[in-house]
């Protein structure tokens, strides 16, 4: 299997609540390396363009509020199969039916403050990492 990189964010319910540190030993214990990180506050203009996918979901406007309501922290996670592996390490998006041992099962709130977003393929993976990274960045 190749070596992958994925984007992955804390989301503001878990650095509101301190997780930062929690989640990424999660991460690290899967085997996911933290090649790149920094902590912001996304603008609404960048929190549209990033799930600009949803715009016509009931939901995305209740979501880019929630993402823009406090900091975040963006990494890119690398590995073997990193993409679907933070994926399994993530746990479902509604975390009533994520599993034991998943970081959202631990430490969301509800399905929209699931405390992390995580690439869902590798084509996908390469934009968002782009989105937020420079190549002198990833290391
Ligand atoms: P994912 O984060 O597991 O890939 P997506 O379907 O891509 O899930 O949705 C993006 C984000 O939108 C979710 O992580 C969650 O924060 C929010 N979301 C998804 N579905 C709902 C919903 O039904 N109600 C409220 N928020 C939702
Ligand atoms: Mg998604």
């Amino acid at each position: 299997m190749a070596i992958e990189n994925t984007l992955s964010i804390i989301k503001p319910d878990a650095t509101d609540r301190n997780l930062t540190g929690a989640i990424n030993s999660k991460l690290e214990k899967a085997g996911l390396k933290i090649i790149a990180q920094k902590r912001l506050k996304l603008s609404r203009e960048m929190a549209q363009k990033f799930y600009e996918v949803h715009k016509d979901r009931p939901f995305y406007n209740d979501l880019v509020d929630f993402m823009i309501s406090g900091p975040v922290v963006v990494q890119v996670l690398s590995g073997e199969n990193a993409v679907m592996l933070n994926r399994e390490v993530m746990g479902a998006t509604n975390p009533s039916e994520a599993k034991d041992g998943t970081i959202r099962k631990e430490f969301a709130l509800s399905i929209e403050a699931n405390s992390v977003h995580g690439s869902d393929s590798l084509e996908n993976a390469k934009n968002e990492i782009s989105f937020f990274f420079s190549s002198i960045e990833i290391v």
